[in-house]
């Protein structure tokens, strides 16, 4: 017997069904990490079931999520253990997989390149498989972290308007090669099995939640301490990457809005703006009443990358277009959010 093949575009009946069921079940991969946080507030205030996958015998990040999230069922699990992804799909019974679940950090990538192949693009491959194995595969969608990374930035393959859907692939670390993997892979299932998997080639996004190794959090942490006098300098890479920014809260709902539509699809999300490092530090110190802000930051190539993505733009035009997405926060709007809100913990005394 052939494979199902749902037709998710005429199946109308489908549609309606499944929008008059929900709210539904949820499944996130990545619950712990900064969208993780963001997605499992929207889809509890939607009314979700929400599971979660958590991973290790003992994970720091636990407690704060069930203090935050006592609705949250959290299920033990690794994207690199297949079995472990068929028994939390078999115990959580999910209409909608959020898959987050990565080694996120580009620098990090080039010195553990095998565990991120392992995690951010095999472990894609053992998340849809373990969808069909268990049955699910014309029941349950399934939205695919995708990235700008993917890009790469490069001159040859950067359209003036902005990296879409049909731009060129060169990825420039071993981060943006498996995440790539785990694009094709994502639709490589749509296109064999049917499967309702939407990826979602998402371009930087940051705030409150963001984790402290990414530049923009970095950055506005130690702008707090240095307002407050227990921090000297910020020691950083290079400062003339540009990245498109926007709000991490703007962009979940995007990925939320993928897995309502008829059928699975591709969407940029982006800002459509891109900003040097330099400006982000521009407006984070201006914030604490800081003009000149260069000799508080030193350069260390320890925070460097074999290979840099010099610049990314993205245009959203398609999630405008058909998903209706919008954003509420703009460039500068998220740097003051970020830097307020470490100027707040730094003053509650809370340690990152
Ligand atoms: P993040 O804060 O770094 O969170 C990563 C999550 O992955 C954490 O919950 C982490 O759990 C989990 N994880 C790591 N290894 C795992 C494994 N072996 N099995 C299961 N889970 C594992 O990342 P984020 O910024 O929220 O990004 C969410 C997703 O979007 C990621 O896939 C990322 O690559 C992608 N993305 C992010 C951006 C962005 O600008 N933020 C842009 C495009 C795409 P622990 O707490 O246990 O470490
Ligand atoms: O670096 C430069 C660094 O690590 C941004 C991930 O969420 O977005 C993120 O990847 C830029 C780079 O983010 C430091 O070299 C300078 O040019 O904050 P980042 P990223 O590499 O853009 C994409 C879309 C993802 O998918 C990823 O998962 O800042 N930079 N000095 C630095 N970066 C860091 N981390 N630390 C520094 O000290």
């Amino acid at each position: 017997m052939g494979p199902v093949r749902p037709n998710w575009t005429s199946c109308t009946e489908h549609r309606s069904d499944y929008l008059t069921n929900t709210p539904s079940t949820a499944l996130v991969t990545g619950i712990t990490g900064q969208d993780g946080g963001h997605i499992a507030r929207l889809l509890v205030d939607e009314g979700y079931d929400v599971y979660g996958l958590i991973r290790g015998q003992y994970n720091p990040r636990r407690s704060s999520l069930e203090a935050e999230f006592p609705q949250v069922t959290l299920i033990e699990g690794d994207l690199t253990d297949p079995a472990s992804l068929v028994r939390a799909i078999e115990l959580a019974d999910p209409d909608e997989i959020y898959n987050l679940g990565a080694v996120s950090h580009v620098g990090f990538s080039f010195k553990n390149p095998t565990l991120t192949l392992d995690v951010t693009g095999k472990g894609v491959l053992n998340l849809v498989e373990a969808v069909r194995l268990t049955g699910r595969a014309d029941r349950t969608r399934i939205y695919q972290a995708s990235t700008s990374e993917m890009f790469g930035g490069l001159d040859y393959n950067r359209p003036g308007s902005g990296y879409n859907e049909d731009s060129l692939f060169h990825p420039r670390s071993p981060y943006g090669v498996a995440k790539l993997y785990g694009h094709w892979i994502a639709k490589n299932y749509r296109e064999s099995y049917g499967m309702f998997v939407s990826c979602g080639i998402l371009f930087n996004h940051e705030g409150e939640r963001r984790g402290v190794e990414f530049v923009t959090r970095k950055i506005t942490h130690a702008v707090a301490r240095i307002a407050a006098g227990t921090q000297d300098v910020i020691v950083l890479g290079d400062l003339w990457p540009k990245r498109d920014w926007g709000y991490a809260g703007d962009y979940v709902r995007g990925m939320w809005q993928m897995l309502q539509q008829d059928t699975p699809d591709d969407f940029v999300l982006a800002s459509g703006e891109t900003h040097s490092i330099e400006e982000f530090l521009q407006l984070a110190f201006a914030r604490v009443g800081i003009d000149d802000w260069r000799p508080y930051v030193r350069q260390d190539p320890a925070f460097m990358r074999p290979a840099e993505v010099d610049i990314l733009l993205g245009d959203p035009a398609k999630a405008e277009d058909v998903l209706a997405w919008r954003r509420d926060v703009d460039f500068d709007g998220l740097v003051n959010l970020m830097v307020d809100h470490d100027i707040a913990l730094v003053k509650a005394g809370a340690t990152l």
